[in-house]
């Protein structure tokens, strides 16, 4: 039993190195965001381009401050002018007289501008402060575009250089771009559907997102309760990493009338309430009723973070039965198929304008839901945790589950159950290695 537990531990800990350090999310194997180059015209020194930012990522979003996008020019190439977006430095523009370029460096970086600029400075899809939406729950709002206009370039499609090193802040670390490629011309269709042009020329670049890359630790824990069995399983101690615990803020301490508190961080660092997981965000699964067909799950969403609301965010759980939801209620529930057959995955969200946005530690810092789920005889089963998820993402990031062998038991559960129900995972993990590799 003993080895087989240190076996197990072995055996997850690797699998989430493996899995971290490809950068290969399972629930979404195909989620990356696209930052696409449409040369609309040539211009005498250059050439005009659209660059759009399409975020295909069914359930991870990009919050408030937004993307910023980078990238190495290859040659001398200037920034004439932009729509939609800026850079966030000019540069050295002193070699130039008269007209004056929009950026001269070397290494642009580009920001989304605010909502609310005036027409002029707008482009289609722009201005939204850097915000994108996850494929999954807003596939209009996921794109973000803008216009650049570039000088001292290549004039034809054998004399552009691609630029290349593109970097994607998200708005944190965690994306990695791949190289700049030359993709077949995208069509574009007029506004009455009569007429179809194409661009000059265009390249696609793929960035890819790793919770390792971005981040030391997790930055949300599950509990779980039930209705049989009256103790509650809490996230594991230092789930989110206990180096902050002197930075944290007591709950009922006077310091949340002390101004500043809910003030965000440009980097959005968090600034959490004392608990003994240290996580911003706890996601919290109670087996709540048992039905003669059905059973019942509620979920609530605690926010212990002062410095965030979260908006738009998104929930996804991996679990067998949730392939017989019935009914969700005031949340919105979409299936993920990540592979197509498999049904055991699915995205949780907000309403609109009812509870999107997760508010800021405190009084109303939760948000809640039940699901109603059809039973399959076969598998419904109380016994070995099986009425809890194998996974669960709070806003694309994966939480920390409490340790198999703290589940709350059934009453009368003996010990041999406990060690099927570690092999089984155990066979579990080895399996998800297999489909991963
Ligand atoms: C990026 O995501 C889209 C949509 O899921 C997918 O069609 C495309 O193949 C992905 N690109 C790469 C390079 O993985
Ligand atoms: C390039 O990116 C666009 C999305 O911006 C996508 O529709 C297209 O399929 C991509 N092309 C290739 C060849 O990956
Ligand atoms: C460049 O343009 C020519 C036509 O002007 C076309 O035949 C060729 O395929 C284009 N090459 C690329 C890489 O787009
Ligand atoms: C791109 O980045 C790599 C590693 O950061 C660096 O070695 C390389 O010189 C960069 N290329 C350009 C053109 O800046
Ligand atoms: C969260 O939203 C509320 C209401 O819109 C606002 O008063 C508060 O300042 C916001 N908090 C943060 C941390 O942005
Ligand atoms: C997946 O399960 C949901 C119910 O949870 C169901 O509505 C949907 O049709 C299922 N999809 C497939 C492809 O089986
Ligand atoms: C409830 O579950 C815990 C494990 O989390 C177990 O130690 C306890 O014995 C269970 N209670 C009953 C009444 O079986
Ligand atoms: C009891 C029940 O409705 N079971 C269904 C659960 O979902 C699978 C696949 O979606 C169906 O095949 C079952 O009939």
């Amino acid at each position: 039993m003993k080895t087989q537990m240190k076996f197990l531990i072995a055996a997850i800990s690797l699998s989430f190195l493996f899995s971290s350090i490809v950068a290969y999310d399972s629930l979404d194997p195909n989620g990356n965001i696209t930052i696409k180059w449409d040369i609309m015209t040539w211009t005498p020194d250059g050439y005009v381009a659209i660059v759009t930012v399409n975020n295909f990522q069914m359930y991870r979003h990009i919050m408030s401050p937004g993307w910023t996008v980078g990238w190495t020019w290859a040659k001398k190439e200037v920034i004439w002018s932009m729509v939609g977006a800026q850079t966030t430095e000019q540069g050295d523009c002193s070699k130039f007289k008269g007209n004056i370029p929009h950026c001269c460096n070397k290494k642009p970086t580009v920001v989304d501008l605010l909502p609310g600029v005036p027409y002029n400075q707008q482009f289609a899809n722009c201005c939204k402060g850097g915000v994108l939406a996850a494929w999954g729950q807003d596939p209009q709002a996921s794109v973000s575009a803008f216009q650049v206009s570039v000088g001292q370039a290549g004039t034809t499609n054998k004399t552009v250089r691609l630029p290349s090193n593109f970097t994607l802040l998200g708005p944190g670390p965690g994306y990695t771009c791949g190289p700049a490629k030359t993709v077949p011309p995208t069509n574009f269709l007029s506004p009455d559907l009569r007429r179809k042009t194409q661009a000059l020329m265009t390249w696609n670049v793929t960035c890819t997102y790793s919770q390792f890359l971005a981040r030391k630790h997790p930055s949300c824990c599950v509990s779980f309760s039930s209705f049989y069995n009256e103790t509650i399983t809490p996230c594991p101690s230092c789930a989110c990493g206990c180096e902050n615990k002197n930075k944290c803020v007591k709950g009922d301490s006077k310091l949340l009338s002390v101004v500043g508190v809910n003030t965000p961080r440009k980097d959005n660092a968090p600034l959490v309430q004392c608990t003994h997981h240290m996580c911003p965000v706890r996601v919290h699964w109670h087996v709540k009723t048992n039905y003669k067909e059905y059973w019942r799950v509620k979920i609530a969403v605690t926010n212990f973070n002062y410095r965030m609301n979260y908006t738009q965010w998104t929930l996804v759980v991996q679990h067998p039965n949730l392939n017989n939801v019935t009914h969700v209620f005031s949340f919105d529930y979409k299936p993920l198929l990540p592979y197509g057959s498999i049904n055991d995955t699915g995205m949780f969200y907000g309403m609109k304008f009812y509870n999107d946005m997760l508010m800021e530690a405190g009084e109303f810092g939760n948000v809640q839901s039940e699901v109603l789920m059809q039973k399959d005889t076969n598998t419904f089963s109380l016994k070995e945790g099986w009425a809890f998820p194998r996974k669960v993402y709070f806003n694309g990031e994966e939480c920390t589950l409490p340790p198999p062998d703290s589940y709350p038991f059934l009453p009368n559960s003996t010990p041999s159950s406990r060690t099927f129900n570690s092999i089984f995972i155990f066979f579990m993990v080895i399996f998800s290695m297999v489909v991963m590799s």
